[in-house]
This record gives C-alpha cells, sequence and structure tokens, in this order.
C-alpha cells in the first residue's frame, strides 16, 4: 500500500439501542469518520423472553455497507470492515456456521436464579474471579449458558460452537468461525492468567469446552469478505470485538498511565489499562472486571448502571423530549435545581430490567423514607449526581487496588454531551474531566483496521494523532 494513499474502511458498531455503519477515511495524518447508515436497535419481548432479532440486524449492516461504498469516490474501494458489539450475547452454531438456540438479550431474566445461587455461594464466587477475573452479573455468558445447557442438554450435542456476536457477524462476512479476545473475555470464561478459555470455569458452569477456540487477538485479519460483490477485495478484522473496547482504544490518553477512561453511554463504563489485572476479596467487592485490550492486556472496568436509569424513567412520563431542542430544555431545566441531598444506590440490582423505572427508583427511595423527585427534571438531576457518584467510587476502588493515582477522566459516548452528567462526575471525583465528541467505538474499530492494514503503526500513534484533531470540553470539578 502506498504510504500516502487514502485509505477507506467500514467499521459496523452495533449498540444495544442503537447501530451504526461509518466509513472510515484515513490520509495518513487524519480520520474522518462520515456515518453511512444509522438504526435503531431494540431486543424483542416474546412469551416473557427477550431475544435479538438477528436476521434483521444482519439486513441493516448490509444496508450501511452498501450506504458506506456509496460514499466512496470514484475508483477508491473499501480496504477492510469490521465489527463490535455489546458484550457477553452470543450464538450457538453447528460446524456449518447455522445458529441452533436462539440469541437471547442479556437483559433477559432466565440468568436471574442462575446469579442469585452464585451470590450466596461465597467460596464459588471468590474461586470464580480468581480463575476468570469477572464478577458475577447477571448477564454474564457463564450465566446465560449454564441455564442453555440445563434447560435444553441435547444443545451440547446440536450445537459445534459458540460465536460471540461480533465473532458471528465476522462469519458471516468471512466465513471464519473464529472467537476474539476481547469479547470473550466479557463471558467470566476466560483463564486470567493466560489468553485462552478457563477449564475449571467452563466445568463450573456445564459448558462444553469444544464450543470455544483459543481467541484470535484484536486486530487480526479473517479473510476476504465473501458474498457482498460491492465489497469485492475488502478483508474482513477481526477488531476488539467489544464496542467497550473499542472505545477504550480511541481515547487520546496519556502515554503514562495517568487517564481513568469512562465510556459513559447506555451504561457507565469506567476503567483503565493494565499489565495487570486486579485481583482478590477487595477487587471482587468492588465488581472489578478484568476485561481484555486487543493485545491481551488488561482492562479492569466497574460497570455503572449508566444512562439506562434515565432513558427508562423516560418511559414513565408523556412529557418526555422528542427532540434536541427539548432534551436541551430538561438539562436545562434540571441544572436549574439545587444538588440533591440525598443520592440513589446506583448498584441496586432492581434497576437491571424492572418494568417500570420510575416503580424501582421511588421504592428504593420509600425504603429510605425520602421524598420522591416531582417531575422528570427533577430525577434527572438525582439520576446525574448519583451516577456521577457511581464514577467516583469506582475511582476510588481503582486508586485504591492499583496504587495509582489518576490525574483526569477522560470521557467519550452519549453523555459525554451531557453537561450535569459531565459535571458530577467531576465534582464527585474531584478531578477534571474532558469530554470527547467522538464516536468512540466506531473510532476504535477503524483504528484497528488501520494497524492491521498496516497502515498506522499501532495504537500509541493512532492516539496522538488523533488528539490533536478532536473537540474537548474540560469540566473542573467544584473541588478538588
Ligand atoms: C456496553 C456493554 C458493556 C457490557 C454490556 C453488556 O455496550 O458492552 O461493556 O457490560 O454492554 O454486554
Amino acid at each position: 500500500m502506498k504510504k500516502n494513499s487514502t485509505t477507506y474502511s467500514a467499521a459496523i458498531d452495533l449498540g444495544a439501542t442503537s447501530g451504526r455503519v461509518m466509513l472510515g477515511r484515513w490520509d495518513g495524518r487524519q480520520l474522518s469518520l462520515p456515518e453511512a447508515h444509522r438504526f435503531p436497535n431494540a431486543f424483542r419481548t416474546m412469551g416473557g423472553h427477550d431475544y435479538w432479532h438477528l436476521p434483521g440486524l444482519w439486513e441493516q449492516i448490509v444496508i450501511g455497507l452498501r450506504k458506506a461504498a456509496e460514499l466512496l469516490p470514484k475508483g477508491a474501494r473499501i480496504a477492510s470492515v469490521g465489527v463490535d458489539t455489546w458484550g457477553v450475547d452470543h450464538v450457538l452454531v453447528d460446524a456449518g456456521g447455522r445458529p441452533v438456540y436462539p440469541t437471547f438479550a442479556y437483559r433477559d431474566n432466565r440468568t436471574q436464579a442462575g446469579f442469585r445461587k452464585l451470590a450466596r455461594d461465597a467460596q464459588s464466587l471468590a474461586r470464580l474471579y480468581a480463575l476468570t477475573g469477572v464478577p458475577n452479573v447477571f448477564y454474564n455468558t457463564s450465566l446465560q449458558l449454564a441455564e442453555t445447557v440445563v434447560s435444553h442438554p441435547a444443545i451440547a450435542d446440536v450445537a459445534e460452537r459458540c460465536l460471540f456476536l461480533p465473532d458471528y457477524f465476522n462469519f458471516l462476512l468471512s466465513g471464519r468461525l473464529a472467537n476474539e479476545i476481547t469479547i470473550a473475555s466479557t463471558s467470566q470464561l476466560l483463564d486470567v492468567a493466560t489468553k485462552t478459555w478457563s477449564p475449571a470455569a467452563l466445568k463450573h458452569f456445564g459448558v462444553p469446552a469444544k464450543w470455544f477456540r483459543k481467541p484470535v487477538l484484536g486486530a487480526t485479519k479473517l479473510g476476504p469478505v465473501r458474498g457482498l460483490d460491492f465489497l469485492k477485495d475488502a478483508q474482513v478484522i477481526a477488531v476488539p470485538g467489544h464496542d467497550t473496547a473499542c472505545a477504550y482504544d480511541a481515547m487520546p490518553a496519556a502515554a503514562d498511565g495517568s487517564d481513568l477512561f469512562l465510556s459513559s453511554g447506555t451504561w457507565s463504563l469506567l476503567g483503565f489499562e493494565s499489565d495487570q489485572p486486579l485481583l482478590g476479596k477487595e477487587a471482587l467487592a468492588a465488581r472489578i472486571s478484568n476485561e481484555r485490550l486487543g493485545d491481551g492486556r488488561y482492562r479492569p472496568l466497574i460497570n455503572v448502571i449508566g444512562l439506562w436509569l434515565l432513558e427508562g424513567i423516560m418511559k414513565d412520563f408523556a412529557t418526555r423530549p422528542k427532540d434536541d431542542g427539548e432534551w436541551a430544555a430538561l438539562i436545562k431545566a434540571a441544572h436549574a435545581l439545587p444538588e440533591p441531598s440525598e443520592l440513589l444506590d446506583v448498584t441496586d440490582p432492581s434497576f437491571g430490567n424492572p418494568p417500570s423505572m420510575k416503580a424501582a427508583i421511588d421504592a428504593q427511595i420509600k425504603k429510605r423514607r425520602l421524598p420522591v423527585p416531582k417531575d422528570l427534571a427533577a430525577y434527572t438531576r438525582l439520576i446525574c449526581a448519583s451516577l456521577g457518584r457511581g464514577h467516583a467510587d469506582a475511582k476510588d476502588a481503582f486508586e485504591r487496588l492499583s496504587g495509582r493515582h489518576f490525574k483526569r477522566i477522560l470521557m467519550v459516548g452519549g453523555g459525554s454531551k451531557n453537561r450535569i452528567l459531565c459535571q458530577a462526575t467531576a465534582d464527585a471525583a474531584g478531578l477534571p474531566l474532558v469530554s470527547f465528541s467522538l464516536e468512540g467505538a466506531a473510532v476504535g474499530n477503524t483504528a484497528n483496521q488501520l494497524i492491521a492494514l498496516g497502515v498506522v503503526k499501532d495504537l500509541p500513534t493512532f492516539r496522538a494523532q488523533l488528539v490533536a484533531t478532536l473537540d474537548a470540553v474540560t469540566y473542573q470539578p467544584a473541588r478538588a
């Protein structure tokens, strides 16, 4: 490839509430990333269970790729495609890659019994944490697969492989059945000490070891796209398949490791990059999940419930905002309110997937004999302030357990536009927060494609070049 030529790539970034396909254009120094296609996503509830609609997602991916190709200048071609998605969800397939079991959505309640049973078993909790570095979370792939195997034992014969969602779309694009490491690390089945599966964790959950292959690292070429003639010769690249890993790769972090990362969307994902995992009793109590970077190193992470609280409560209000103007008005009204004197406990498990978020929040407040907020603006203020506290608690736990001192919080994602949330986080953490308007996951996805193609040397080089081109807003803490 010529050094100064422009490289085009397509980043497919699927979120639980929306998906997008972006056309990456890299001229050797700058990245532009026009959006080719955006579409809503939601799990579908059927017979009391929640499922993803895989054919619908694939259809939107193909529409998006076609639109991305249409954005190309005459004579140009797309060199590569890469897929990232939310974590933990997966497709059980036969040897030919055909799905043999429905793909449940991670918020489905089928794991609740297993989750509670494990939560009561301190010995297994500690053992599994030592094995995998991942705490007991209701959506873990481990709990999902354990439930599948117990409910349908014959699945062990019918299914040959377990592909996480990015792995599955990579298969549809390339014909290769491969597992990728970042998405594998969300499962609670990967061995925290190596880069492959934990036989003991698989055994604990009754999951057949044959379902998995040693994961490839992020930024691995899988082969040419097949079946889509407008993408002839494009390479499918297994980028870090977990959207959070991609979002972190996009952060223009200081090279000395002094930045804490916050990817803020439906979930608030706080963490940092590290050569070692954080393990032990205290790390488990702080719910630190030792997920992986594309190169196999660690990304200790605390998952705070995030803007799911706000998204959830909107459904309970007819006055919810319908466009950007109404959103701005809501944030302004919330901003004008006094700081709440009491905050929500955002770790309350009843916020996971309640029928009504307002009822779940009110129940917690009433239990504590406090007055419930009077309108949507007051709930918004309370939620943002409580999330700010949750972010600061996560920062404290990381500092305590790693011995590091963070100097800044770097924030990307939808929440980085919410100034009450940004300020509440800076104030509670006592650190400046730098918010970037950046499609984090899609940028990280593209960066990894460019690295795999050999047109960008490595991630530090990409980050150093990216930072010069970014718009950033810094929120100083009220009290440092
Ligand atoms: C964000 C995310 C989180 C993960 C959650 C469930 O999209 O990937 O990192 O914990 O979804 O998979």
